[in-house]
């Protein structure tokens, strides 16, 4: 069956065997497999069976949308929401196939404001109407995400794909395409580097918003022999790139397994160091494209 729909998800499978399953609450994507693999990582403690808007999902690909973090000038537009915005709280609307062939499958997802919940609605009332495409090949996932201005005035939001890729073991993996770029570093206080190495590795708490970055496209080597099951990542119409791991610090948020920071690694791309504009009755469109080497 290459769509199964229940109450709680959407379960898509192309005639290639690569599938991915979405969430309707935040269109949270919690599974692509293709190769006969899963690819990303899921929380084992993530409370799927309890999705009362409270919690977040834990792993996949949860949508941050208007805001990415808690804003820190108190006049910003979006300053009273939580740190990753209404989306991913929100239950989305299934909107049905767009496409299925022997080479894509594609699914859409729909959000208004008026499904987000009213503690967080009041808190940014703008008007708008998000669509979320999800696209399956053999070999990628296809992410986007398009935002309409449905009020007289513009706004301004940043939209975030917060990806936690499933890795064997994180001390040998590493990101290519992220050097010479400027990065905050919110686990320094948020202090400024830059890195001349080609790739980065990661052997401690990371958490790096890199900004304006003008490649588009990253490898995500997992160190495998061969380099086999390594990951390209394109971004789409997007600035910046977050890389996160918590480290030991996982061991202190509730739903997330003390040892699973060594098997997961989140590389994001966004545009959250500066708000995107959007005129009114404006459509906005960004994403990104996962592809394995298989
Ligand atoms: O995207 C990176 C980040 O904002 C980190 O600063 C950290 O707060 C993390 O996300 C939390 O992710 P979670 O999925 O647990 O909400």
């Amino acid at each position: 069956m290459p769509i199964q729909i229940n109450e709680e998800k959407v379960s898509l499978t192309h005639s290639s065997g690569s599938s991915v399953e979405v969430y309707f609450f935040g269109a949270t994507i919690t599974s692509w497999k293709c190769g006969g693999k899963e690819r990303l990582f899921l929380s084992k403690d993530s409370k799927l069976d309890e999705l009362d808007g409270t919690k977040e999902i834990h792993g996949g690909i949860p949508l941050i949308f208007p805001q990415f973090a808690k804003a820190s000038e108190p006049s910003a537009e979006t300053a009273n929401l939580p740190q990753h915005g209404t989306a991913r709280y929100s239950t989305w609307k299934w909107l049905g196939v767009d496409v299925d062939n022997d080479e894509e499958l594609t699914a859409k997802f729909g959000l208004t404001d008026a499904q987000v919940p009213e503690n967080l609605h009041k808190e940014w009332p703008k008007k708008f109407e998000l669509i979320f495409i999800v696209t399956l090949t053999a070999d990628t996932l296809k992410n986007t995400l398009e935002v309409r201005n449905k009020g007289t005035e513009p706004f301004g939001f940043n939209a975030l794909f917060h990806t936690y890729y499933s890795v064997p073991d994180i001390s040998k993996v590493s990101i290519k395409g992220l050097n010479d770029i400027t990065y905050s570093d919110k686990v320094k206080n948020f202090a400024r580097f830059k890195d001349v190495k080609d790739s980065i590795t990661i052997d401690q708490e990371t958490d790096r918003i890199y900004e304006n970055v003008p490649r588009d496209e990253f490898l995500i080597d997992l160190g495998q022999p061969g380099g086999v099951d390594n990951f390209t990542l394109k971004k789409l119409n997007l600035k910046d790139t977050v890389v996160w791991n918590p480290w030991i610090k996982a061991r202190s948020i509730s739903d997330f397994g003390d040892e699973e920071y060594k098997n997961m690694v989140c590389v994001e791309p966004g545009t959250v160091t500066e708000y995107i504009k959007l005129e009114a009755d404006k459509t906005w469109k960004g994403g990104q494209i996962l592809k394995v080497q298989l």
